[in-house]
């Protein structure tokens, strides 16, 4: 095998976000661009010789070239063995999965996610450690540091192997295993659920439902799951082939993206349950008929019911939520008498927690669940373990939401995205904001009076680590509360999200609509932050 050394220099823009590295195609096309950071990652990786990487991605435009560099750059940097999913395919749950079960040393996942793909689009590398989970904060910082200086990569002179079909081939020295993306996981979702129930109840003729996979990673995963596995008619995953540009859509699965699913679920005869996923399958929506749930409901209904699901029968060691995510979760794990913690934005904060055992599930407000069967959070687990609440429970979406909203209250939540808005204004707004915080304890707007105000920092329980700068967290005296910040997985100017919440204890005002219910709130933030001067933006350009 010849290993070239290739002289390159280094792209000052290689700082991974919230969720790895996420750039436009064109950027990840310039010539040594993609090298240059997956040099970075192998450069910062003590001990990786030798080692197993698994390696896959969402199916987006570029994930095939991407993945044949990355094989030929592993076998030049003595590797020791990779699997690679089929077709180069490998969701981020299914990847993590992966990591776990062979032991790898880590994973390289090829995905921008919800971001938009094709040769137009995005696309995006993040880099997972031997817990299966996103790599910690000191992981990427080192990763960012070497692409700040590297004067070099290497990358073997080989031919491309064929990823179409399940082999066990060499470059070198360095195994190359194709393999099944979508096996090992569809059999750890059946060791969790109660498949046996979901198929009597998908068999029954009371009850319909419908996944749309957004023509992203999810459909290879959810036909063989919901359809072959469980039984379920075949057409139930809509949208089902992975193409390498989405169709053309967004594969955000929220009311605005996921509008195909959207049509059918709010239509006369809607199925009784509805559920869509996005690029990588980390994300999912729950919808029942003609009912919508928020995913922070979502995060406390399925913490409400855990017991009721095999693989959690036996109780949870606690919980967590993003910052952001609504307390809904919280006053379930109050009951249940179990930890709550909160964490930054990003699954990367719930992996300690997770390894140590002080959390079983987590979640985010950004249709983000999962728990400590793999170390990201996970869209087809989410649906099935909703399916098995329905099974057992035997009654509809919306009642079950309704009767929590019942014993728990309800917390009326939304968020507002200004999508590419121009950088630097958005950064001013949040500059003021972070000023203006300390003062802020006491003061009154209107009805509201300031609970407490600070910018979100967050010390790590198990190893210490601080991350600061997480967010602008105003909380008022009644509980309820806005935060804003700046998106980490971006690629166009600044996205400025603002996330509203506020909790209603009496059942008849249950029903109010939830953006008439916020309305103070909204205008409060307006007023505070003054997000129209600084975006300028009459309104946002999603409301989740
Ligand atoms: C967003 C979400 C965050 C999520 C992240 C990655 O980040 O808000 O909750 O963890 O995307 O999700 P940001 O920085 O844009 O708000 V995914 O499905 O892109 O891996
Ligand atoms: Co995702």
């Amino acid at each position: 095998m010849d290993i070239r050394t290739v002289s390159t220099t280094p792209f000052s823009d290689q700082k991974p976000g919230t969720s790895g590295l996420r750039k436009s195609v064109t950027v990840f096309q310039k010539p040594h661009y993609l090298e240059n950071f997956v040099q970075s990652i192998f450069d910062s990786l003590e001990g990786c010789q030798g080692q197993t990487l698994v390696l896959g991605g969402d199916g987006r435009y570029y994930n095939r070239q991407a993945i044949q560099t990355i094989l030929k750059m592993a076998a030049a940097n003595g590797i020791g063995r990779i699997l690679v999913g089929r077709g180069g395919i490998l969701s981020t749950p299914a990847a993590s999965c992966i990591i776990r079960k062979y032991k790898a040393f880590g994973g390289i996942i090829l995905s921008a996610s919800h971001n938009p793909g094709g040769p137009d689009g995005d696309f995006g590398i993040k880099y997972n450690i031997t817990n299966g989970g996103p790599a910690p904060e000191k992981v990427t910082e080192a990763i960012y540091a070497r692409s700040k200086v590297i004067d070099s990569y290497k990358i073997a002179d080989v031919a491309d192997i064929n990823l179409d079909k399940l082999s066990v081939s060499r470059i070198g020295e360095m195994g190359v295993e194709v393999i099944d993306p979508v096996e090992p996981y569809a059999r750890l979702m059946e060791s969790l659920f109660d498949f046996d129930r979901i198929r009597e109840l998908i068999k029954g003729d009371s009850f319909s439902l419908c996944m749309d996979s957004l023509h992203a990673v999810t459909g290879p995963y959810a036909k063989n799951i919901l359809e072959q596995r469980l039984g379920a008619p075949g057409g139930t995953v809509q949208n089902g082939e992975p193409l390498e540009d989405f169709g053309g859509g967004h594969p955000d699965p929220n009311l605005v993206y996921a509008h195909d699913l959207v049509e059918v679920m709010f239509a006369d005869n809607a199925p009784d349950f509805g559920a869509a996923s996005d690029g990588d399958g980390d994300r999912n929506m729950i919808l029942g008929n003609k009912f919508f749930v928020t995913p922070s409901d979502s995060l406390a209904v399925l913490t409400a019911n855990a017991h009721l699901v095999p693989g959690y029968k036996d109780g949870l060691s606690g919980v967590a939520r993003s910052m952001p995510t609504s307390a809904a979760v919280d006053r379930v794990a109050a009951k249940l008498g179990i930890d709550c913690y909160e964490t930054p934005t990003g699954w990367k904060f719930f992996g300690n927690l997770l390894d140590a055992d002080k959390a079983t599930l987590c979640g985010e407000e950004s249709f983000g669940t999962g728990s400590n069967h793999v170390r990201e959070k996970d869209g087809l687990w989410a649906v099935l373990f909703w399916l098995n609440i329905l099974a057992v429970k035997g009654e509809s979406v919306e009642d079950i939401v309704r009767n929590h909203w019942q014993t728990y209250g309800r917390n009326f939540y939304s968020r507002h995205d200004y999508e590419e808005v121009a950088k630097e204004p958005a950064t001013e707004l949040m500059e003021r904001l972070r000023s203006s915080v300390g003062e802020m304890k006491g003061k009154k707007f209107g009805a509201y009076e300031v609970d407490y105000a600070d910018d979100f920092s967050y010390t790590d329980p198990i190893d210490g680590s601080v991350s600061s700068k997480q967010g602008i967290r105003i909380g008022f005296t009644d509980g309820s509360r806005i935060v804003f910040r700046l998106s980490g997985t971006g690629t166009k100017g600044a996205t400025l999200r603002v996330y509203l919440e506020s909790y209603e204890p009496d059942a008849s005002k249950h029903s109010v609509e939830t953006q008439a219910a916020l309305k103070p709130l909204i205008d409060l933030a307006e007023e505070i932050a003054q997000i129209r001067k600084f975006t300028e933006r009459e309104e946002p350009t999603v409301i989740t």
